[in-house]
């Protein structure tokens, strides 16, 4: 439930930093936000797992997951978007919480 509790504290800090006058429908012009389903985040490939359907990732800010910088490992629920990836990599990504598993839903190599 910890993980829960901070999504909580995030949502809260993240509604009390709102412009005024945004609204949440208001697209930032990102064209990421349309195809990512989720905030995009960044990061760099740190180890790539293809057994284990995981890469180890050095993020920054994940925002909807109330999380600060770290280097840790995802899923990754498809495999086509793994095997792109190899250590080095400069990526954008969502990641969510699926069934209780932090998870890459979304990744692609930032040129
Ligand atoms: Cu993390």
């Amino acid at each position: 439930m910890k993980v829960f509790a901070r999504l909580a504290v995030a949502l809260a800090l993240g509604m009390s930093f709102a412009v005024p006058g945004f609204t949440q429908s208001h697209d930032h012009g990102s064209h990421h936000q349309a195809q990512a389903s989720g905030p995009m985040s960044e990061g760099t490939v740190q180890k790539v797992d293809k057994a284990a359907r995981k890469v180890t990732l050095k993020h920054g800010d994940l925002k909807n997951l109330g999380m600060g910088p770290m280097t840790m490992a995802f899923q990754i629920l498809d495999q086509t978007q793994l095997d792109r990836l190899k250590v080095g990599d400069k990526v954008s990504f969502v990641a969510k919480l699926v069934s209780g598993k932090l998870t890459v839903t979304m990744i692609e190599v930032v040129n």
